[in-house]
């Protein structure tokens, strides 16, 4: 059993009250989890520790986010063995894409901030030096899906520019924070760097937006709580990020390579049980080849590993959903049940002849559940898959039109024929009720800093 403690100014702490981990693999207890309620203490750490943080070369931190990334490499199988404990998903995904890319994210700012250059204005009579200085004590707040993977995109730019954390994990994961946390107090992290608070979102969470001396929030989670959390930063001033839900369209048009459309789909589909915001849960085939690619997506679906979806009360969402889509005429294609053995399982499920315009095609369910429609032109496939409140994702499959078409969709990041290739430089969120506000690479750079404008004049 592990006791999960809070992280604040380099010491583990508890609360007087816990709370259980539970597997989604067998609903067992795994660990329990401090209900912290007040982060005074993690915000005074974080205070204290800001000057001489901040006051570090860049050089320096790019190496402290090197340090943090080989000790993580070191133990990437441990890392990868607590994700897939406490999220359910299979050790090859917790291992290839969230371990390894929680390690990446620290090597990439590691190596991105090396690069940065001092920006300079120069005019006829003066010249404009900017200096980026640190936003100062930022929040942090993470969701169960990819939980150190998300966590780490947000901790590696915040420590590169000179911030000091108050980082608080989704109260359903927080084992890998929780590893974070030791590792960086082992490798010597200088206290009250980064603060690690666990708890409820409405409670702890809360208390980080509500708090007046953190200065930022970088969020990742659902719509609904990134309106909650808008609406109490807001009046606060404080820089705000939300990267939220999404509703994200896969397009399969009439020239696409089946040979890579048809496994890229399917992983788009059903890569961590469809709980990544990023997922393609909407699947629109042009009419000429959707008997030939549903026979091979169909095909492919029986070998494709997935785990049980997070909780059971999230099961119970997502069922949900399958329900209503019988409901609103549509078809069960594949799966759709609940496997008879222990924890949150479910069927990866495929779902047609439903109106593009249903709830159940344009509402978020974030489980292994993708609903399949035909189009027959280009502006009918676009017009389908815009006509959702989300705009966070989504991929094109063609030989010749693919970026055409991806130019013409309402989102924050569009590939064509791949998906989730990532490059760490380029924009990353979303648009409409998929969020507010880009991070990755110089725009990571920008959300965790305050540019100043130094004009001289020349005498
Ligand atoms: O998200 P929440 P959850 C979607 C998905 C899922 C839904 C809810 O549809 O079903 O969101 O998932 C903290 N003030 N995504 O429950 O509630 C909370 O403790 C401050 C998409 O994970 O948004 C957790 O740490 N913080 C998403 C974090 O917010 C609060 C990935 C996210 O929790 C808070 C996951 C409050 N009032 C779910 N209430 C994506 N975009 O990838 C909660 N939190």
């Amino acid at each position: 059993m592990i006791h999960v403690e809070n992280l604040i100014d380099g010491k583990f702490v508890n609360v007087e009250e816990n709370f259980d981990d539970i597997s989604p693999l067998d609903f067992s207890v795994i660990a329990t989890i401090p209900r912290t309620k007040n982060v005074d203490d993690a915000v005074t750490a974080a205070k204290n520790a800001l000057e001489g943080w901040s006051s570090l070369k860049l050089h320096q931190r790019c190496d402290w986010l090197d340090k943090i990334a080989d000790e993580l490499e070191n133990q990437i199988e441990e890392v990868a063995r607590l994700e897939a404990l406490d999220t359910g998903k299979p050790m090859e995904v917790a291992l290839n894409v969230d371990a390894s890319r929680s390690v990446n994210n620290f090597r990439f700012f590691a190596d991105f901030g090396r690069t940065l250059e001092s920006q300079e204005f120069k005019m006829d009579d003066a010249t404009n030096y900017v200096v980026r200085k640190p936003v100062g004590v930022v929040g942090l707040i993470s969701p169960w899906n990819l939980p150190l993977y998300l966590l780490s995109w947000k901790i590696a730019p915040a420590l590169l520019m000179g911030n000091t954390i108050i980082a608080k994990p989704s109260e359903i994961t927080p084992l890998t924070a929780h590893f974070l946390g030791k590792l960086c107090v082992k490798i010597g992290l200088p206290d009250g760097v980064l603060n690690i608070v666990h708890g409820y979102g409405p409670e702890v969470g809360q208390a980080i937006v509500e708090h007046s001396e953190i200065k930022a929030i970088s969020f990742t989670g659902g719509t609904s709580t990134g309106k909650i959390v808008a609406a109490t930063a807001a009046p606060m001033f404080k820089k705000l990020s939300l990267e939220l839900g999404g509703k994200n369209a896969s397009i399969v048009l009439d020239d696409a390579d089946l040979e890579i459309a048809v496994p890229g789909v399917l992983r788009s589909s059903f890569l961590n049980s469809g709980q990544i915001c990023l997922c393609g849960s909407r699947v629109l085939v042009h009419s000429s080849i959707y008997e030939e690619f549903m026979e091979k997506y169909l095909q492919d679906l029986k070998e494709f590993n997935i785990g049980p979806v997070i909780s059971e009360q999230h099961r119970s969402k997502v069922l949900s959903y399958i329900e209503l889509a019988k409901e609103e005429g549509g078809q069960i294609l594949a799966g759709g049940r609940v496997p008879d053995k222990a924890g949150a399982w479910i069927e990866a499920t495929v779902i047609t002849g439903l109106s593009h315009t249903s709830r159940t095609a344009t509402e978020e369910i974030f489980g292994p559940v993708v609903t399949v429609h035909k189009f027959d032109t280009d502006d009918e496939a676009i017009e389908m898959a815009n006509c959702t409140q989300y705009g966070l994702a989504g991929s094109v499959w063609s030989k010749h039109r693919g970026r055409e078409v991806a130019e013409k969709i309402e989102s924050g990041m569009v590939w064509v024929n791949t998906w989730l290739h990532r490059d760490l430089r380029v924009p990353f969120g979303g648009v409409k009720d998929s969020g507010v506000g880009r991070e990755g690479g110089m725009w990571s750079i920008g959300f965790f800093s305050e540019a100043v404008n130094i004009c001289v004049m020349e005498d």
